[in-house]
């Protein structure tokens, strides 16, 4: 494997000093609008310090955090572009040390969304010791920049004001959308759900998880957890899910049996992107 990715640049001697606690580059509230005709290579062009694999580390500072984000895709490229375009300079003003991987479902089998965490989980661990993973939709674009990509002591919540739900939590177990776990958190709760096909549910056994494993969901500020979802409608290949409420009754049967002791998949492709590392994965179909 090439793993030239991997190491410190020159610039990174053992000398920098810290990056501030809070990063004087934070600006607060962003207006987010999706610019016609972007382009991947305009956004490359706003981002010369990332490197390929869409890698990114502060250039002047050693990083206080290493943060992987993890974003579950198939067949969301106009979605994915405008994200890129807003979270690298995003991510860079918090001065993090970063890298961003998508994990695209293989074929045309109704999508699973938690089993293509657990892959991109395992896929980012192996490359880099990060500190935390972000996962994340790829329609949500965060709205204010003191929305730290960091983790908490236990699991986090990120997105907890989504336009569409007009700013306020959903309801309270909502754990969707966007999520942070060191991955001592993921391994605690042995990851996400590898059974939930189609639409719905895996995010709210996701945060069940959490608190069977004996941890509890923060939350960042409503003033600033706040996130613009991308419209569109319900993709082909993830119909509503009908099982979804039966499974949810079971999740405290199931939880040890079914996540990242139990997960397999196929690596189709890893490619080091400008911008992204792609991964697509074969995760199989239902039982
Ligand atoms: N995703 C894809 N491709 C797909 C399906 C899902 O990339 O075909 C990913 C993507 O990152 C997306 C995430 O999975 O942000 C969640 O899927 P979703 O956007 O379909 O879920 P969400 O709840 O959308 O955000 C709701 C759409 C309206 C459904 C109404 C059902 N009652």
């Amino acid at each position: 494997a090439d793993l030239s990715h991997l190491s410190k640049s020159p610039s990174h001697g053992d000398d920098m000093p810290y990056c501030p606690k809070t990063s004087p580059l934070i600006s607060g509230p962003i207006h987010v609008t999706c610019p016609s005709g972007l382009t991947l290579k305009e956004v490359q062009r706003k981002n010369p310090l990332v490197v390929r694999g869409g890698r990114y580390r502060p250039p002047d500072c050693e990083a206080r955090h290493r943060t992987a984000i993890v974003i579950p895709h198939r067949h969301r490229e106009h979605h994915f572009k405008f994200l890129l375009y807003y979270l690298h300079p995003f991510l860079q003003r918090q001065q993090l040390q970063y890298g961003i991987y998508i994990i695209q479902q293989a074929g045309n089998y109704t999508f699973n969304r938690a089993k293509l965490m657990n892959a991109g989980f395992r896929e980012a661990m192996r490359e880099e010791d990060w500190d935390c993973l972000f996962f994340h939709d790829v329609d949500l674009i965060p709205e204010d920049d003191r929305n730290t990509y960091i983790c908490d002591s236990n699991p986090k919540h990120a997105a907890i004001g989504i336009d569409k739900f007009g700013y306020k939590l959903p309801y309270k177990m909502y754990f969707g959308g966007v999520s942070a776990l060191t991955p001592t958190h993921y391994l605690k709760m042995n990851g996400f759900p590898n059974n939930y096909w189609g639409w719905g549910g895996e995010d709210d056994d996701i945060g069940v998880r959490v608190s069977l494993a004996g941890m509890y969901i923060t939350r960042p500020s409503l003033k600033i957890g706040r996130y613009k979802m991308i419209k569109h409608k319900l993709d082909k290949g993830n119909d509503v899910n009908p099982k979804r409420f039966n499974m949810l009754a079971k999740t405290r049967q199931t939880w040890k049996l079914d996540g990242m002791n139990t997960l397999e998949y196929k690596t189709i492709s890893r490619e080091y992107l400008p911008l992204y590392t792609n991964i697509t994965v074969d995760i199989g179909t239902e039982a």
